[in-house]
Parts: C-alpha cells; structure tokens; sequence
C-alpha cells in the first residue's frame, strides 16, 4: 500500500479524508472535544496535537484552536487540563465541572464559567504553535500566523514561567505534578508506587462515567485507582489549589520526566517564536535559561538499570523505577550525548519496547511487555498510543534519527489505516480500544500524511 499524499484515490488521501472527518465531527465551533462519548469536554494536551492536525487543514483555525485554550489560563499562568463543555450532556464524564466548582471558584481560576478543572497537562502547546506557523504557505496564511505568534506569545510565556517557579521552587529544571491526570499518561505504571503511599479518608460517594462509555472494565483504572484518584482531587480542592501549601501537604508530589522533557522542547519552540517576533532580549536570556536547566535536571534522571530516565517521588524520596516509554522522554528534550542518543534508540526498537517478538505491530508499547505492571488493554499500562509515536517520531527526526523516524511513522500509518482513529491499541492482537475516533489520533495522522521524506522543512 501507498502511503504518498500526493496520489488522488490513493489510501493516503482516503486515511486523510477519513482524519478530516474525525476532526470536522468533534469540532464544537472554534474548538474541538477529544472524542464523542468518553471525552465530550476541551483538553489541555490534546489541544496541542489537535492544533498540529488542523494546521494541515486551516492555519486560522488551528491557531484558534490554541488561543481558545488560552481563553482560561489561570491568573497564576496555569493552563487548565479540562475546559468543560457546559454544553455536553449533564453527567456525561465524571469528574465534571460541577465537582470541580464545588469547590468555589478557585482564587487563581478565571471568574466565570466555562469551568475548568484545577489541574494541568503537559506543556506542548509552543511546539505546537511553532508547528502551526511553520505550515503556513502564502501571504494570507503567513500573515495569519505571524499575527498569531504574537498574541499567543506572551501567553505560553507566562504558562511556562507557572511550570518553573510554582511547579518547581527547588529550581531543578523538573516539573512536580499534583495527580497522575497531570501527566496525561494516568493509569501509567509510573505512578503505582507513589499512588500505593495515597491514603484515601473520607469523603462524599461518587458515580464513574468512563466504565459506561467502554465494553471491557479492563481497559479503564481499577475502583481503587479511582478513589485514589478522587481523594487527590478532593485535597486540592480542600487546599484551594493553594500551590504552596499543596507543595507542603498534598500527598502526590512526583518530578515527572516526560512533562519536563517536552517543556525543554516547548522552551526551544518559544525561544524560536521569541526571535521571530522580536520579543526582548531579557526574556529570550530566561527562556534560554529554562531550555539549560531542563536538560540539566533530566541528566539527573538516568537509571543505569533499566537504561530509562526515571520520575521522582518527591514525598517518597526517591525515583520510581519502571519500564515505561515516559522513560524515553529526553529524546523529546534533545542535548544528548551520541552514545545515550544510540543506547536510547537501541532500546526503543529492543523486545523490551517495540522489538518485542509478540508485538502486532513493531510499534512502542506504553509499558514495556516485560515490566511487572504491564496489562495490554488497561489504557496507559500497555497499549499502543499514536500520540505518543508521533512524539518519539518528531523527537528521532529533531534527533537525525531519520531511519528510525520513518519507520516508526509507516507502521503507526499502517495500524491507523487498518484499524482506524482509535485512542489506542492492544499491542499483541493491535484491537483498537478506548475511544475509536480520537481527536488526537485523526490530528498526528494527519501530520504524518503531510510528512513524507526527506525531513528537511521541519527538522
Ligand atoms: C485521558 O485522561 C482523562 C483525564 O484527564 C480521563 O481518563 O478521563 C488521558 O489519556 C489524557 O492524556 C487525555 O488528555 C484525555 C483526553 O484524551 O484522556
């Protein structure tokens, strides 16, 4: 099968058809929920790689998909993790808006509703934004992208400047997260060991929407999971999302690596913005610092065991060793030595990730089949997900890993071609689970359509 766009009729431009379509059915007017059923609401995250889909389609509206976001950044600079749909049907997710602003507005939150919870997510949104301007083509498109950067400039700056004084006062260049929902990767292996230290006390009975909305329990985080999840979230309300004294008190505290790695390269997009749109020198200088000191705390994270960079827990003390493909992350941030470059690249593609001999697809699963807490259809502790194989991808071609990076985008092409725009994918048999029409997951697709080697535009 082909995979060149360029061919009318072809399964290229029938994949990319069928992407446009997922993104035009989830689209609510000026922005997109990350899928129909499980997802009626705005994410943080998703809205980054949303915007990278939609850019192929419409550079305007990917820029207004971002600067929709940034309508509920936080006065602290927090860019919220849900902007909830006060449209989608009453009780159709779990936690929603009106268990978040049970709370009472938060001090920092915007005022007025759309709510949105109090968490965040990790910071794609500039490299994303570099992505979108970096399509545009013509004068009209690169003018609406110019006009773009600059509005949503200072934006990113002040959420990035959140992430490395409230979320990091040690200075480490490591961002803490509050809950796993804050890593985006939630039900991860990575956090068993700090959530097992979660002491759940008492607190009002709760109804779950996400088992509701999947046919197999499995696939979604188990009751005990949930009520931990759900005693975190009922500590930040109690603390009013104060973010000193949940620093202090909140009993989930972890350095997560993967949100690091990507501010490192979300700094690197916003100091590239900051040279395009003349922004002063002083603020280049801090990000320029920021971009330093990130790479220098992930250098810290090195485990000689498991050839992984590893999460902290900060309550705990010490790092959270697992085999997760979060361990990966400085490919994402870059600043790395040739010989950690190739031992990272050897162990993606080893049988502890997508080498391994019963993988459908040789594709990273989201845990390493090897690890003690790998479950193939239990979203985040095995599956497959696209999202994450685009970042490895962009991060091996940034890395001129050109090899590699093209087949790790032919075979998640062939796996979305074959088994469409799920949220992920069970690994060994590649059934697709979750939501089957992911915003996300139509977005990278569409990235990878417009990608076709040789990597020189965006390198
Ligand atoms: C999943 O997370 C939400 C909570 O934020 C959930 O399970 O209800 C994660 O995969 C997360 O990374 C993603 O942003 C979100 C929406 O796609 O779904």
């Amino acid at each position: 099968m082909s995979l060149s766009a360029e061919k009318p009729g072809s399964a290229a431009e029938d994949l990319a058809l069928g992407a446009a379509a997922v993104l035009r059915d989830n689209d609510m007017g000026g922005w997109t929920r990350a899928s129909e059923d499980l997802y009626p609401h705005q994410w943080s995250w998703d809205t980054g790689f949303i915007a990278i889909g939609l850019a192929h389609l419409n550079v305007g509206r990917a820029a207004r998909e971002l600067l929709g976001l940034f309508e509920h950044q936080w006065s602290n600079g927090k860019v919220p993790h849900i902007v909830f749909n006060p449209a989608a049907p009453p009780h159709s997710y779990f936690p929603g808006a009106e268990h978040w602003s049970s709370a009472g507005a938060f001090p920092n939150a915007p005022p007025t509703p759309p709510y949105t919870s109090a968490l965040c997510q990790p910071p794609i949104h500039a490299v994303a934004a570099r992505l979108v301007a970096q399509v545009a083509t013509g004068d009209e498109d690169e003018s609406v992208a110019q006009k773009f950067l600059r509005e949503i400039y200072p934006k990113l700056l002040r959420w990035h400047r959140y992430l490395l004084t409230d979320r990091d006062p040690e200075g480490s260049g490591l961002v803490a997260i509050y809950h796993p929902w804050e890593s985006g990767t939630d039900n991860s292996p990575r956090w068993d060991a700090a959530m097992a230290n979660v002491e759940v006390g008492a607190m009002p009975s709760y109804e779950r929407r996400d088992l509701q909305h999947v046919e197999d329990p499995e696939e979604r985080p188990t009751g005990l999971e949930y009520d931990r999840y759900i005693w975190l979230v009922e500590s930040i309300k109690n603390a009013r999302c104060d973010e000193k004294l949940l620093y202090e008190t909140h009993p989930f505290l972890v350095k997560d690596v993967l949100a690091s790695a990507i501010l490192v390269a979300a700094n690197e997009a916003l100091l590239e913005i900051a040279t395009m749109i003349g922004a002063p020198a002083s603020e280049r200088g801090e990000v320029r610092s920021w971009i330093e000191q990130g790479q220098r705390g992930l250098s810290g994270c090195y485990d000689e065991v498991t050839g992984l960079y590893l999460d902290f827990d900060l309550r705990a003390n010490q790092p959270l060793r697992t085999r997760t493909v979060a361990g990966f992350a400085p490919l994402i941030s870059g600043g790395l030595s040739p010989e950690r470059l190739r031992s990272l690249v050897a162990l993606l593609g080893s049988e502890t990730f997508a080498g391994h001999p019963k993988l459908r697809k040789s594709l990273p699963p989201s845990t390493s089949p090897s690890a003690p807490g790998f479950r193939p259809r239990s979203y985040w502790r095995g599956p497959v997900w696209p999202v994450i194989t685009w970042l490895l991808w962009w991060s091996l071609r940034r890395s001129g890993e050109a090899a590699a990076a093209e087949n790790l985008r032919r075979v998640a092409l062939d796996q979305i071609s074959e088994e469409g725009f799920a949220e992920y994918f069970e690994p060994f048999t590649g059934e697709p689970l979750g939501s089957l029409r992911q915003s996300w997951t139509a977005a990278v697709t569409l990235d990878w359509l417009a990608a076709e080697p040789p990597y020189s535009k965006r390198a």
